[in-house]
């Protein structure tokens, strides 16, 4: 199978394809026996991101278990951070903890050049998981690599690990708009870099993982996310014009139809809590769609499950669209849940809609 004819790619590059295409955002992960077996023998987990034969390995138990459309790297938005310079540690049951940085006096220790050792050290993951697809069969899979996005990347460097209220990160933005500014260019500068070597390493398409981007009001949405993603999408653009770019802007409610107009994405992955109906006649009605179904889907019934699993095939009948969760799975989901969805959409979808080209 050439590039031409990987479903992910065609849905991309403006086609609604049947059987519609599926893989899961944290597909790779603590709800995977495998992936849990592989975890303990690495030692941390930014050990495990950092080790290409591990990280290789993690991205491809997936692909192996459901023969998914697309491959997500295995790796995190923190190694921007933490390749920057910034001390990134993941503790147990805790989840990421940064050293926060909270004025610009203190961005002086971040370093962009500095970090292209461990960027490369990720992109050899790609090159590995490009010949692990390629020698494994999988020649249907879509290879995605990924960035965090400049504002929820900030959001961890400033808050120093998940939090509640965003305080820090939001007072500062308000407060002192110009010097916040300055890390997020210098995060623009990082993500440029990070995506190019994944995309020459062999990243088919790239996403951004805004996660936190529905927590600002309509004119902090302008400045701290669609600027800066139009900023990166303009840079890779100039040197892989043709490597497909997902945005993935969390919660943007309707600021998602300036995101998708003026920003310059391929393709949009939309969370669980907007309706699919409103994005479907919102959106241009050839822009392909990623996503929706809530991951606590994975906790019904199974004809509950299907049957949302169909609503949402319904709403984006005839638009490019790939199936995804509205955000990532979690750790305590059955991984047999996993398969019933994957075969659900599968199915329906090959069953009841005819592929339909686009001009
Ligand atoms: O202990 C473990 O095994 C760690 C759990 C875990 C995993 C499996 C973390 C810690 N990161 C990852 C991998 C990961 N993270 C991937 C690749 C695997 C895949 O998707 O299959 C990706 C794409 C991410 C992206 C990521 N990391 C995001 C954006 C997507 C999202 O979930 O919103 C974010 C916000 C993170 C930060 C992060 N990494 C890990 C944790 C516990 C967190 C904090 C999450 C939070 O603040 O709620």
């Amino acid at each position: 199978m050439n590039n031409e004819t990987k479903p992910i790619l065609r849905v991309l590059n403006g086609e609604a394809v049947s059987p519609v295409p599926i893989w899961l955002m944290r597909q790779a992960g603590r709800y995977l026996p495998e992936y849990r077996e592989l975890r303990s023998k690495a030692g941390g987990f930014l050990d495990m991101v950092y080790n290409p034969d591990f990280a290789c390995e993690v991205t491809m138990q997936p692909i192996r278990r459901y023969r998914m459309d697309g491959a997500i790297l295995f790796s995190d938005i923190l190694v921007i951070p933490d390749a920057l310079g910034q001390e990134v540690r993941f503790e147990e049951g805790r989840g990421p903890i940064l050293d926060p940085i909270r004025s610009t006096e203190e961005l002086d220790g971040l370093s962009v050049e500095k970090a292209k050792s461990k960027f490369e050290t990720v992109a050899e993951t790609v090159s590995k998981v490009t010949d692990a697809l390629k020698a494994e069969g999988f020649d249907h899979t879509t290879l995605l690599g990924f960035s965090g996005s400049p504002w929820t990347v900030a959001c961890y460097m400033v808050e120093g690990q998940s939090s509640k209220t965003y305080f820090d990160i939001r007072s500062w933005a308000i407060k002192d708009p110009n010097g916040f500014q300055k890390l997020i260019d210098i995060l623009v500068e990082a993500t440029v870099q990070y995506l190019d070597l994944q995309i020459r390493a062999g990243a088919e398409a790239v996403k951004l993982f805004d996660s936190w981007a529905g927590i600002l009001d309509e004119t902090s949405f302008r400045r701290w996310i669609i600027n800066p993603t139009a900023a990166i999408v303009k840079q890779l653009r100039s040197i892989h014009p043709d490597t497909p770019i997902i945005g993935f802007p969390r919660q943007a409610g309707v600021f998602l139809s300036e995101y998708v107009e003026t920003t310059g994405v391929t393709a949009v992955a939309i969370d669980q809590h907007i309706s699919p109906v409103w994005v479907n006649e919102n959106l241009p009605k050839d822009f392909p769609v990623q996503g929706n179904i809530d991951p606590f889907y994975l906790f019904a019934e199974d004809q509950e499950l299907k049957s949302e699993a169909q609503n949402i095939c319904d709403a984006f009948q005839g638009r490019p669209h790939i199936f995804n969760l509205g955000h990532g799975v979690n750790k305590e989901t059955d991984p047999d849940k996993v398969k019933t969805l994957v075969d659900c959409v599968r199915q329906y979808t090959s069953e009841n809609m005819k592929d339909k080209k686009y001009g």
